[in-house]
């Protein structure tokens, strides 16, 4: 039976967990560049182009800038820079370039694959002083920003306006567009307005020689020669610093729902899927699924009541038996149309007993509430000591093989402790953008374990080859992937990418020791 959803919502936690290791002493096979060293010279040069509140050198202030979000990857940069204009992106990175320092750029540091922070002693370029809304066009909905503008007040700037940001996710209210459009990240409601490849339509690039590349213009159709801006979009701080961005905005829908439904098996999920897009349509504006142990992870953390739970219970006792969850939004301009295609949609699955339990938010708040059981995942992926993931595209079919074969090998594995409490393991999770083909797999481990480890890789990467997925679907390659993109890269495509980047980053000096 369907129910009215009536429960309060909460804030996610913040990550508390710390890790010390530097990323340099847990990879001793990767050795320093043939970069230049920082001297006191360089400083003094930088002075000059930036005021003194602009440039960190305090070893306590630098902290945070050198470790990623999950404490996994942790640099030894001693200087971080924060220019405020394109221009001064353009001295710093002609005079680094000159001197073969190598550099790091960061945006708000939510990247999951190690990128955004240095492996060595890199200088870390901020974007975030670079923050304001440049313009926006009201009729055309073409929005411009600083690359450093944070993704959820772009959002709401464009709220206020009638209008939404094409991308959402988890991060909104830590990562920046530039960041967004360097890892050109997918998120959460790629399934309605499509990738940052095509709503991007132009950039400001800084090169590494300080040119300054722009094409920052409000022209939907525009074929005269090679599309540039879409080599950076993706391209993860590896061939330039994006500083400016301008986007087309969709129209903000006046009516949103959320329904989260529970299913009893991969394959219900699968269908459940199909149905909404045949019977949702154009108002489908995001699909997620969910597996029950990632809900069970998810209690963990929020500490709230899950939303299929009819009991007053919290945590994980709260979570239902069902094997699979769906979280299906839809957005549009009607309300009553948008709840009559609703009503009518869940009839049908309930019915044919596709969906066996659901509930459907009343208001903004419960609206909320259901989606921090889907965005919560992440967060709580790593409450235990640590996380392995894994970003990947495969065919619906064998997505959910992926995590099957993962909790079987890691069940068959003889680890050290053979108590259940003291297992570096505590459990493979799957879930994600399955409205996109994208699989989220977390194994949240206790500590970090060479034995587990060796479990997980290859094997996940040969299993995606060998289903011809992509061993990143959203959160790009990073420092984490960089090995493995033979996995999804044919030698002939990694070759063009190296001759890109040795062509516009000779000296190697942008994002070293990531990407390819
Ligand atoms: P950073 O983490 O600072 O940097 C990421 C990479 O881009 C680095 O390689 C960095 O060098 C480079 N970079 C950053 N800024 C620039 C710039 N201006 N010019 C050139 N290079 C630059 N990703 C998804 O795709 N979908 C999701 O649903 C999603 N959800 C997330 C949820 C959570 C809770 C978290 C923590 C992360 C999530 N991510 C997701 C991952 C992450 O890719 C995004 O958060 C975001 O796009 C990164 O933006 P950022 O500003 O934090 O970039
Ligand atoms: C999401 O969709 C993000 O929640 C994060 O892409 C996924 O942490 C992850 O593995
Ligand atoms: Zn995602």
């Amino acid at each position: 039976m369907l129910r009215l959803f009536t429960r309060s919502t909460r804030n996610i936690p913040l990550c508390q967990r710390f890790s010390s290791t530097l990323t340099a002493d847990k990879y001793p096979n990767i050795k320093r560049g043939d970069f230049g060293k920082i001297n006191d010279e360089d400083i003094n040069h930088f002075s000059k182009i930036l005021s003194p509140n602009q440039l960190i050198t305090d070893s306590n202030d630098i902290t945070g800038y050198n470790q990623d979000w999950m404490k996994k990857y942790i640099g030894q940069s001693k200087l971080v820079l924060k220019p405020k204009t394109t221009e001064q992106v353009s001295e710093i990175l002609k005079y680094c370039n000159q001197r073969k320092l190598a550099v790091v750029p960061q945006g708000g540091n939510t990247g999951l694959v190690g990128g955004s922070v240095p492996v060595f002693d890199e200088i870390v370029i901020s974007l975030a002083s670079m923050n304001n809304i440049r313009s926006f066009d009201q009729s055309s909905g073409i929005l411009k920003v600083d690359a450093g503008v944070i993704l959820e007040n772009a959002d709401n700037y464009l709220s206020e306006n009638g209008y939404i940001f094409p991308l959402d996710l988890g991060a909104k209210g830590s990562c920046f567009v530039g960041g967004n459009v360097a890892t050109n990240a997918g998120g959460l409601r790629l399934l309605r307005y499509g990738s940052l490849h095509g709503s991007v339509l132009g950039l400001e690039v800084v090169l590494a020689d300080g040119t300054i590349y722009n094409s920052m213009h409000s022209l939907r159709k525009d074929n005269t020669g090679y599309d540039l801006k879409q080599l950076f979009i993706g391209s993860e701080g590896s061939l330039g610093i994006i500083t400016g961005v301008s986007i087309l905005c969709p129209a903000r829908p006046k009516s949103v729902n959320v329904a989260f439904l529970g299913l009893e098996n991969y394959e219900q999920v699968t269908k459940c899927f199909q149905k909404a897009k045949s019977e949702l349509g154009e108002i489908l504006s995001a699909f997620e699924f969910m597996d029950k142990d990632s809900q069970l992870l998810a209690a963990q953390t929020l500490k709230t009541t899950h939303p299929l739970c009819q009991d007053d219970i919290e945590g994980i006792e709260s979570v239902p038996e069902y094997p699979f969850y769906v979280l299906l939004e839809t957005s549009g301009s009607n309300k009553e149309h948008d709840d009559i295609k609703l009503e009518k949609f869940l009839e049908d699955v309930m019915e044919s007993e596709i969906v066996v339990d659901g509930t459907v938010s009343q208001d903004e708040q419960q609206l909320k509430t259901l989606w921090t059981w889907r965005e919560g995942i992440a967060e709580a992926s790593q409450q235990f000591g640590g996380v392995y993931k894994y970003d990947v595209s495969l065919p619906l079919d064998s997505m959910y093989k992926l995590v099957e074969s993962v909790k079987e090998r890691l069940n068959e594995l003889e680890l050290s402790s053979t108590e259940d409490n003291k297992k570096p393991v505590y459990e493979a999770v799957g879930y994600g953008h399955i409205g996109d083909g994208n699989l989220h797999l977390n194994v949240a481990v206790r500590e970090y374990n060479k034995e587990v480890e060796k479990a997980l890789e290859p094997f996940v990467y040969e299993f995606i080859e060998s289903h011809k997925g992509s061993i990143s679907a959203e959160h790009g390659l990073g420092f984490q992937k960089k090995n493995y993109i033979k996995y999804s890269k044919s030698e002939t495509e990694i070759n063009m990418m190296k001759d890109l980047k040795k062509h516009y980053d000779p000296n190697g000096i942008l994002n070293p020791y990531k990407y390819i």
